[in-house]
This record gives structure tokens, sequence and C-alpha cells, in this order.
């Protein structure tokens, strides 16, 4: 898979060497690029932005820089692997896993970062114009100054979803809002007792059903406290009669 940056903070992405997301590119599955978009300003100040037509407060990034950046990293929409533009903006659609899902399993995807009050309006509506998939993502009910982290926590999020990447691939099915649309139950290692604490004991017990139950009830009675909203959006057909009496 093949992931551009484009941002005035290039080295806001250095953590993408680290951990897992720089193993995958390291392996050479993930080839990954980050861009400075004043490369493609034209002025002697290197400007990338301007003040808003129609008044108000912050400066708007210019639609002509973004649009040569754009025209090089994005290419043409009937290239073989055209890009699938994504713009973290805290307008946009709230991000979630099935999102990151979706975009592990794209060829190409070029992340535009925005500072500032955001990008020019235009520069999304002549990508769509021009064929390509434009998706516009918040990472969250609260205001980041710019693109990148959000960058950075999308390209975790599918970078850990290429095949290879995550080591063992059932780590990724009983996860937090993974398949299961619950959360994840509380997880423990030795010591089994430590500082009064106990582990509980239907863990060291060796009888996996049990364990299992165990383990799926403390899930709902977690998401059932903390994400009543993922409760509610659980198919029922997928509930046992265990589940119900929780
Ligand atoms: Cl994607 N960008 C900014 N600037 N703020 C945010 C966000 C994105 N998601 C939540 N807040």
């Amino acid at each position: 898979m093949r992931v551009d940056v484009v941002t005035i903070f290039p080295d806001y992405l250095a953590a993408l060497d680290l951990s897992l997301v720089g193993k995958a590119r390291k392996a050479g599955l993930l080839d990954l690029r980050v861009h400075d978009l004043r490369d493609w300003t034209t002025d002697r100040h290197r400007t990338v932005d301007d003040t808003p037509f129609g008044g108000g407060a912050g400066m708007v990034m210019r639609p002509d820089v973004w649009g040569r950046a754009l025209d090089d990293v994005l290419g043409s929409a009937d290239d073989d692997a055209p890009g699938h533009l994504v713009v973290p903006t805290p307008s946009g659609e709230v991000f979630t896993q099935r999102h990151a899902e979706a975009l592990a399993g794209e060829e190409h995807v070029v992340v535009a970062c925005g500072r500032y009050e955001g990008i020019d309006a235009r520069v999304v509506d002549r990508a769509r114009a021009a064929g390509h998939r434009v998706s516009e993502f918040s990472i969250g009910d609260y205001v980041l100054n710019g693109g990148e982290v959000a960058a950075l926590v999308m390209i975790e999020a599918f970078g850990r979803l290429l095949p290879g990447v995550v080591g063992n691939p059932h780590s990724l099915v009983e996860e937090s809002h993974g398949a299961a649309g619950l959360l994840e139950y509380p997880v423990y290692t030795k010591p089994p007792a430590w500082e009064g604490l106990d582990v509980p004991d239907v863990l060291l017990s060796g009888h996996h059903a049990r364990i299992e139950r165990w383990r799926r009830d403390q899930a709902l009675a977690r998401t059932a406290a903390r994400r009543p909203d993922m409760i509610a959006a659980l198919d029922v057909a997928g509930l046992d009669k265990a589940d119900l009496t929780v």
C-alpha cells in the first residue's frame, strides 16, 4: 500500500518511523512518503495561506498551492492506482474502525493535512469533480490545531490492519471495536497476587469455557457502563441466552 502525507510540518510525522508502522515500512508492506506543502509554493515567502473571503478570524490555506501538490501526489483518477484523498478536519465524518478497515484495503491513500482555519473548499470539490474518492474525517469531538495528529491516528489505525503487520491476526479479532461490537475484557498477567490485588480465580482455573463466558460477561458489562451507544447498536441475533442475563 502507498500512503502520501502532505503537510507544512513534515517533522510531525516522524513518529511513523517507529513501532508497528515503522516495521511495516521497513518490511515493504507500507510505502509511506511525507511531503512538505511549501515545496509547491511559487513565491519567495513560500506562502500557503491567506485571509478568508467574507471575513472572520484566522487564515485559510490557498487552493492553488494545494492544487499543484495534489496534481503531483494524487495523480489522475484514471491512473492504475488513483489516490483516495483523506482530509482530516473537525467538520468531517467521525473516523471509526470500519473506516480503518476500508482504508487498509486501498492501494493508494493521500492525506492532506490542513492548518489554520482549514483548506479552501474548492480543493476538495475539484478532486471529487476529477473523479477521485474523497473522505473528510474527524477523529473525535474536540479541536486540534491541524490535521497532522489526526493523520498519525488514522495511519496507525489502518496500517496495523495491513496483512502481515500485526504478528498474530487473532489479536485483531477480539480487540475493542472488533467484529464483536464490544469493548475488550480486562486482562491480567503474572504475578497472580500483587499488592493485595488478586487475578480473578476463573482465569487461573484452566476451565476454558468458563473463562470464555467470564470474558464475554466482562466485555458486555464494561460496554454497557461506558458505551451504551454500542450496546444499542448490537445485532440481537448475535447474542446468546447467557448474554441476556448480564
Ligand atoms: Cl481531523 N482535525 C482537527 N484540526 N481537529 C480535529 C480533528 C481533525 N478531529 C478532531 N478534532
